[in-house]
């Protein structure tokens, strides 16, 4: 076992949430009630996101009426959203790294559960829209299937004693803080991949904070290690963004001495928000210039705080002049390591440096090289 992953706790089982932790159901809330809070002249601004993730449906709805001043009940509320939401169902996307996981812990005969808050027949609708979800899991616990939701241990001891595994031999994987909340006072260990950016200091009762699914090492409980990490770099279904390269914060290499031609993020919300802050590497084409490797961070840069996600990909070739205002377009083909924050600038140019070289090596793998190729930069490239 490397270092980096020491074993925390040997667990025999997984017990997952699924709200914001399987599914991107974040998406939704904010479609529905960006649509319903126009009838009463308001307007969601994500304000209150933190009030109902991971909540009870009624106290969520609470918090809404609430927060909000609507001039109904949280019963009127509740009935009047709840058919907006079910007709979203089969529109909610799994997190990335959730099939991974599932198929992973499926594969190697790991016995797992679901436990949500949400009432058990909606979970079911949930996840009927996802290959082979349901017959993995061992049982579905439902909100409305205990006296008590998360944050009470109820959901998570009753899952226990229906898996017929010690409390303490569980592993909780959980985006909400009702949720990790109630996976501690079950006694059980207790993963955290908060499903809002920049929260992960409340959770210091969680055993880990990761920052997506595809950082979970699960050889740290004592759980079969993932098999598809190459040399250092996990590959990903290839996603696409591009536009004119725009100023950054300028900062790039006047302080790091690593230049990043900086994209707009306008345009790409929904894209961004389908993807992980992290550290990423693919193929670049300047259409009037040519294809090159490239390694990018997406996100908030925490050694900076930004408060906006920027894409930042370095582009690893020499040029010997700006090209401000070209047109850039990414392939983005395989992730590397989460954005994390340093003692130290020099200690964050030291890690750049490293995934660059990790980049630059893994690109020449079939596997990665062949994307050189993709249609998305072939059609961009000038004279080709
Ligand atoms: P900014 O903060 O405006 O993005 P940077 O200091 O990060 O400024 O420098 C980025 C700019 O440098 C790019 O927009 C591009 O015009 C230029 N540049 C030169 N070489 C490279 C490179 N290898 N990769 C990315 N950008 C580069
Ligand atoms: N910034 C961070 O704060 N944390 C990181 O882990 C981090 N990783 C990076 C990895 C790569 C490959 C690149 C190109 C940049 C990374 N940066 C990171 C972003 C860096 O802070 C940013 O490029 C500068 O702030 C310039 O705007
Ligand atoms: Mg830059």
């Amino acid at each position: 076992m490397s270092m980096s992953s020491p074993l925390k706790k040997l667990v025999s089982c997984v017990i997952l949430d699924l709200d914001g932790t399987l599914l991107n159901t974040d998406g939704i809330v904010s479609d529905v009630l960006k649509v319903y809070l126009v009838k009463f002249g308001k307007q969601w601004d994500g304000r209150g996101a933190h009030r109902i993730v991971g909540k009870t449906p009624s106290e969520a709805a609470a918090a809404i009426v609430e927060d909000y001043g609507l001039p109904l009940s949280m019963e009127e509320f509740i009935s009047e959203v709840t058919p907006m939401f079910s007709d979203q169902w089969c529109n909610i996307k799994a997190l990335p790294g959730a099939n991974r996981l599932i198929k992973h812990l499926r594969g190697h005969g790991v016995p797992m559960a679901l436990a949500s808050n949400s009432p058990r027949a909606n979970i079911e609708t949930k996840i009927s829209y996802h290959l082979g979800w349901k017959e993995s899991f061992s049982f579905i616990i439902g909100g409305d299937e205990v006296t008590a939701g998360k944050p009470s241990p109820e959901i998570f001891l009753e899952a226990a004693k229906r898996l017929n595994i010690d409390p303490s031999n569980c592993l909780i994987i959980e985006d909400s803080l009702p949720g990790v909340m109630a996976g501690k006072a079950a006694g059980m260990e207790v993963v955290a991949v908060p499903s809002l950016p920049k929260q992960s200091h409340l959770y210091t009762s969680a055993d880990e904070v990761i920052n997506s699914l595809l950082d979970l090492r699960p050889e740290k409980w004592g759980l079969p290690p993932f098999q598809d990490w190459i040399e250092g770099t996990l590959p990903i279904e290839p996603w696409y963004i591009g536009g004119p390269v725009i100023k950054g914060f300028g900062r790039g290499s006047k302080v790091l001495g690593i230049p990043t031609a900086n994209l707009s993020t306008e345009g790409y919300s929904t894209l961004l928000s389908e993807h992980p802050s992290g550290v990423y590497f693919g193929w670049a084409v300047l259409s009037t210039r040519g294809v090159y490797k490239m390694v990018m961070s997406i996100g908030w840069n925490p050694y900076f705080n930004n408060t906006g996600k920027t894409i930042e990909p370095w582009l690893l070739h020499e040029f010997d002049e700006d090209f401000y205002g070209e047109e850039l377009r990414l392939a983005i083909v395989g992730y590397i390591r989460p954005e994390a924050n340093f003692p130290s600038l020099e200690s964050l140019v030291a890690k750049i440096h490293e995934d660059r070289k990790i980049a630059e090596r893994a690109l020449e793998l079939p596997l990665y090289s062949k994307y050189r190729d993709d249609p998305y930069l072939k059609s961009s490239l000038h004279g080709d």
